[in-house]
């Protein structure tokens, strides 16, 4: 996967809290929701500046990765990129102490990390519970479940709604993916006016296209259903994918499985996302209705209801070049 996790100076693991977090993210992205998920999860304040795809190559010139990140769909620019940044008041020489992340999966683990309430506490803390379990079997196996959901899910999902969207809806509902304060206004407009070109880019630089769609929506129909049996099968009770409590696993499955079974904002995903209505092709509204019936899709929903949460108060949008971008 994708890692680039730079230190520039190390400290020890929770001598101070971070003072300001910055997320940098391509707005309506799954793997950027699983981070937003993520932070609003253990209530942390953040400030988002959010890009458009191509857009975000401008964006992130500046925090581009060393290398080409492993995976589909992923370059040098990916999102999500998270910073924080430690005021260190405490350290003798006063320096600054700065974490970048770029990959949702470190970014999850350092905030389980940072922010999850002491394994000891006995539920007695306010703070959200480990996200990655205090056992280290069950660790494991949630870390193998989130390796599989990044691997699989999100990039059949990715291309099966850029297909839908892109390819099969009328050019209002891409237009739409740059507006809702997804974006800038600048971007939002440039997004807008170069769309046949953004979207030639997009389909060529992630091989979208009918037999590429076919074979994922396959592959996701595969995996609902295994993901049903395992759900199905196990102790009665509130259903969750390791032991009976909310997981690393059931987030990432959450937010890169959402888009398909047509969660939106209504639902709490984090930036404005079209709904099953909006795809203009009958047999992607049933696709993704099929997928939202399944056990796994209940999941999906059931998760986004008790689990989303909202942003922390002091979270914010953040904007550059005069507050257009
Ligand atoms: N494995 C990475 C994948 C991230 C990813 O694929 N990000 C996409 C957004 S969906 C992206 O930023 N693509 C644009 C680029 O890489 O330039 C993660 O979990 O963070």
């Amino acid at each position: 996967m994708p890692v680039e996790t730079t230190k520039v100076q190390e400290q020890e693991k929770h001598s101070q809290q971070p003072t300001a977090l910055t997320l940098r993210s391509i707005a309506f992205s799954h793997y950027n929701e699983k981070a937003r998920w993520g932070l609003d999860y253990y209530k942390v304040p953040y400030i988002e500046y959010r890009s458009l795809p191509i857009c975000h190559m401008i964006s992130m010139f500046k925090y581009k990765a060393k290398a080409r990140p492993p995976g589909p769909g992923a370059s040098v620019f990916v999102t999500p990129h998270l910073t924080v940044e430690h005021n260190s008041s405490n350290n003798k020489d006063k320096e600054n102490e700065t974490i970048i992340l770029n990959d949702s999966k470190k970014i999850l683990e350092f905030l389980s990390d940072q922010y999850a309430a002491p394994a000891n506490s006995n539920g007695k803390s306010s703070a959200s519970p480990n996200l990655y379990s205090n056992d280290e079997a069950s660790k494991a196996k949630i870390q193998a479940l989130e390796e599989r959901f990044n691997t699989m899910i999100g990039p059949h999902v990715r291309r099966v709604m850029y297909y839908e969207i892109l390819l099969h809806s009328p050019r209002s509902v891409a237009r739409s993916l740059g507006q809702h304060d997804n974006a800038g206004k600048l971007q939002s407009w440039i997004w807008s006016l170069f769309l046949p070109i953004f979207v030639w880019m997009l389909c060529k630089a992630m091989h979208i296209n009918e037999t590429s769609a076919a074979r994922s929506r396959d592959i996701l129909k595969r995996e609902f259903e295994h993901l049903s049996q395992v759900l199905e099968s196990g102790p009665p009770g509130p259903a969750y994918l390791v032991g009976n409590q909310f997981t690393a696993a059931d987030l990432t499955l959450a937010s890169l499985g959402g888009l398909a079974v047509g969660v939106t904002n209504e639902d709490g995903y984090g930036a404005w996302v079209p709904s099953i209505q909006d795809m203009a092709r009958p047999e992607g509204r049933k696709f993704m209705e099929e997928l939202r019936a399944t056990t796994a899709g209940q999941h999906i929903m059931e998760c986004y209801k008790l689990h989303r949460g909202h942003k922390a108060p002091g979270s914010g949008y953040g904007f550059s070049f005069f507050g257009l971008w």
